[in-house]
Order: structure tokens, then C-alpha cells, then sequence
């Protein structure tokens, strides 16, 4: 079967997520065949740098047989069984074991779900259902950020700030409100130290639960790095407010780790990166690499105590702890640790990538806001970097950008006009050299497109 036919194919009965499948009718898509390490090759035989680590998921790489065996074995054992009923199995016995063991003091207890968005429904209901439980139905209120990815169910799109998903489908649900991203580069006010800014950030949190009532408000929800937002890096100042706050008016935090989670950052989680420790936090992608679907939602003793006492929680997926996916992710995880890949990140490859990360793109007039931590990285397209003004229609740059990667066999992500990458957490520093230097000619390829663009406006200006 050639590439055309298959790629007629592809597009014939599949509508694909987060896509215009009418374009895609029109265009068609690449049609990717297999993975080794960073790299995806295509049904053309070429060799692609997965800059995104798939969808900030594949933190071991791709390839790695183990997993794959031990998949095959608890697939022979036990493909299925549920743990509704007064049942388990060895296989999420173990996992729950090691999730405990790399989590910190005070988390002894996980729920199991199939994805980021289930791990995020599941915190709301869980969080609502606390506060009844512990006699204070009217918290239900959750407070999210806009900017904010928490996934594509009902209750995480809502939870997320993403105004082009509230449009569709009636969003957001009741009693989920939302405050401004901490972005210093778009939001500071001219003098302001990151620090201050960082602060001021803080304190929208406060002034939101002053406005409503402390009496109303369940929990705040946010990502540590704000990932599909645009990788949006709080200063140090703003965590350790946050959480004060939280404290202050006994409003449970919940930190999304669904990207941050499982070694992006250079810690097992991102709070540990900014140094907070939440009550709850959701988990997925990185859980299994993205080996198999797999979530977990993570819950310190305090929030245990009162679910415990809350009777029976009226909640659970067929797949809530499948034995498949449950023995993936165990391995996985002790991948990571064999390898040292934490470490690693958080010693050699992440500060490594902040310095090449920031070489390679300061050279470019249209790039702003050169930032990253961990293996997490962005940078901001402008029109202009000194008066800080970006381009109009905030996205259509970004997407120009990207394409000019993607033709060059190179995958990063547009997030508006954030510019991200995050690379799987194995790859070297030679790796990161032979990736930015292709980053540099794509680059280059952009600027010269935009000079063209923006002549061409001034010349019909004239
Ligand atoms: N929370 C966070 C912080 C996420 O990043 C979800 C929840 C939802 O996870 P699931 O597994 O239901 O997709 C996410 C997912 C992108 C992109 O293009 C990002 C995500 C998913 C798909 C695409 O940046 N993040």
C-alpha cells in the first residue's frame, strides 16, 4: 500500500481529536510506522525528532522491550479483572506500592483512572465529595487558572482555561471559576520584579476566594508549569503564596501533574520542583510513558480520612486499575529509576537544554521569553521583543512556525505563540545539540518568512 493510498485512508472514518477534519479531508496527515529512543519515522522513511515526547508522555523513549514482555506475560496471566467488588489483583497491588514509595510523606492512597481528563473528573468529584463527607457541603467551588489544560471530559474543560473549549458544548460546568495565569513576560506591569509579580499572581487566589467566600471554595487546581498553556514558568515567589493562601482559608490544593509528573521537571513530581506539597494531585501520561493508557489521582491522608468516613464514593471506571497497563506502568517506573532518569534531568540534560535552549533561540529577532526547567521549554514569538508586542491573532504565527519544523523532520509544538518542546527524558546532550541545530535552520527559515510578511504589510501601508 503506497503512502497516498494510506493516507486517503486515514482520514476517510477517522475524526481526529483536537483537528479541523474537514482541513484534514483536504490536506491529509502523516502517517507515522514505528519508534526507536527520540525518534518516529514516517511511512516515507523519514526520520523525525519527537521533540514532544508523543504528547509530553513518552518519558522513557520509545522502543523499550521490557515493556513490551511484561505487557505479554499479564496479558497471558490476567488480561482483566475489575477491582470494583471486593476484588484486586497482584498487579495494582505492586504499582500502588511503588507509587507510594516515590511520592511523599502523607500520600498513601491512589484511585486509578485511564487518562489525565479521568484523573481530573475524578479530583473534582473526590473533592467535592470530601467536603460533604467532612460536613461542609457548600464548598464546592474549584478555582482554576485561565491558560489552564486539564483535559477534554466535562469537568476538565471546564477546569481548564481554555476559552475555544468553553465555546463549545456549554462550558464551564457550575461552580468552577477561574483566575489569571502567572506568565511575568505577558502580564507584569513595566519595573515589576518577577518576585513581586510572582506575589501579585499569588494574591489573585485570595482576592477570588475573598470575593465568593471562603465558606464556598473546595479547592484550587493548577499544572506547576502550565504545559499546553505554552510551558508558563511561575516565579519562585508564587507556589509557596499559593499554598499559604490555600492554607489560610482551608481550601484543598491539587496540583495537575499530568505533565509535570514522572521526572519532566528533574524531580518525580513538579511540586517538589517548586517546592509545595499539595493535598491531592492528578497523574497520567508519564505514569506508563505512554506505553498503555493509564491515570492516578494521588491523595494525602488528610483528604483519605475524610473520604473514609464518607461511605461508599460512587465513582470508578471499568479500567480503573486494568492489570495490563497497571504491570506497564510499574516497570516503567522502575525504568526511571534504573536509569537514573531523574537525576540525570534535573543534574546533567535539563541544565544543559536551559543553556543551548537559550543560545539557540536568542538569536532570533522574533523570539521573546526564553524559558525551560527540566526537559519542559518554551519560547514566545512577537513582532516585537523590546515593546513587547505580539503578533496579530495570537496563534496563526505559531502554527507557521511549527509547520516549518514539522517539514524538517522535526516535531515542537505551538501553544498559541508559545513555542515548546519536551523531548523525552533519555535523550543526550548530543541529541539536544543535533536538535537544536535543525531548531536554528527552521529558525532562520521563519525569520526570513516573516521579514517577507511584515515588508509586504508595511510596503501596502505605504
Ligand atoms: N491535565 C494536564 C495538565 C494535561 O496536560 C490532561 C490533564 C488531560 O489528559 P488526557 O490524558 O485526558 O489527554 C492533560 C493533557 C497538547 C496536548 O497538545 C496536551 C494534553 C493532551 C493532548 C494534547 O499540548 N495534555
Amino acid at each position: 500500500m503506497s503512502n497516498k493510498t494510506d493516507v486517503r485512508l486515514a482520514v476517510k472514518h477517522h475524526l481526529h481529536p483536537f483537528s479541523d477534519n474537514a482541513e484534514l479531508k483536504k490536506h491529509g496527515v502523516r502517517m507515522m510506522v514505528k519508534a526507536k529512543g527520540i525518534y518516529v519515522y514516517d511511512s516515507d522513511g523519514n526520520e523525525i525528532i519527537d521533540g514532544m515526547a508523543g504528547l509530553w508522555c513518552v518519558n522513557i523513549g520509545y522502543g523499550e522491550k521490557k515493556l513490551a514482555k511484561i505487557a505479554e506475560k499479564q496479558m497471558q496471566v490476567l488480561p482483566f479483572y475489575n477491582t470494583f467488588f471486593k476484588t484486586t489483583h497482584p498487579a495494582i497491588i505492586k504499582l500502588s506500592e511503588k507509587l507510594v514509595e516515590i511520592t511523599p510523606e502523607g500520600f498513601n492512597h491512589v484511585f486509578y483512572t485511564n487518562s489525565g481528563s479521568e484523573s481530573v473528573d475524578t479530583m473534582i468529584r473526590m473533592v467535592r465529595h470530601y467536603w460533604a463527607s467532612v460536613g461542609k457541603p457548600s464548598k464546592k467551588v474549584i478555582i482554576g487558572r485561565w491558560n489552564g489544560y486539564h483535559g477534554s471530559t466535562l469537568g476538565g474543560a471546564s477546569l481548564g482555561g481554555m476559552k475555544s473549549m468553553h465555546e463549545q458544548g456549554d462550558l464551564p460546568i457550575a461552580n468552577i471559576v477561574h483566575i489569571e495565569q502567572p506568565w511575568y513576560y505577558g502580564l507584569a506591569k513595566t519595573g515589576e520584579s518577577e518576585e513581586e509579580f510572582g506575589i501579585r499572581a499569588a494574591n489573585w487566589l485570595e482576592e477570588k476566594i475573598l470575593s465568593l467566600g471562603a465558606d464556598k471554595i473546595a479547592a484550587f487546581v493548577a499544572e506547576p508549569i502550565q504545559g499546553a498553556g505554552g510551558v508558563i514558568i511561575p516565579p519562585a515567589s508564587y507556589w509557596p503564596r499559593i499554598e499559604a493562601i490555600c492554607k489560610r482559608y482551608d481550601v484543598l490544593l491539587v496540583a495537575d501533574e499530568v505533565i509535570c509528573g514522572y521526572g519532566r521537571t528533574g524531580r518525580w513530581f513538579g511540586f517538589e520542583t517548586f517546592g509545595f506539597t499539595p493535598d491531592i494531585f492528578t497523574t497520567a501520561k508519564g505514569l506508563s510513558s505512554g506505553y498503555l493508557p493509564i491515570g492516578a489521582v494521588l491523595v494525602n491522608d488528610k483528604v483519605t480520612e475524610g473520604l473514609l468516613a464518607g461511605g461508599e464514593f460512587n465513582h470508578g471506571f471499568t479500567y480503573s486499575g486494568h492489570p495490563v497497563s497497571a504491570a506497564v506502568a510499574c516497570a516503567n517506573l522502575n525504568i526511571i529509576d534504573k536509569k537514573n532518569l531523574i537525576e540525570k534531568v534535573r543534574t546533567k540534560t535539563g541544565p544543559y537544554m536551559r543553556k543551548r535552549w537559550q543560545e539557540t533561540f536568542s538569536q532570533f529577532k522574533y523570539v521573546a521569553d526564553i524559558r525551560s526547567e527540566g526537559l519542559m521549554c518554551g519560547f514566545t514569538l512577537v513582532k516585537n521583543r523590546d515593546t513587547r508586542e505580539f503578533f496579530d491573532d495570537f496563534g496563526t504565527t505559531g502554527l507557521i512556525c511549527r509547520d516549518i519544523f514539522f517539514k524538517n523532520n522535526l516535531i515542537f509544538r505551538a501553544c498559541g505563540d508559545h513555542i515548546v518542546a519536551a523531548p523525552p527524558l533519555i535523550i543526550s546532550k548530543k541529541e539536544i545539540d543535533n536538535m537544536l541545530a535543525i531548531a536554528s535552520v527552521c529558525m532562520r527559515e521563519f525569520e526570513e518568512l516573516m521579514d517577507k510578511k511584515l515588508d509586504c504589510k508595511t510596503d501596502k501601508a505605504a
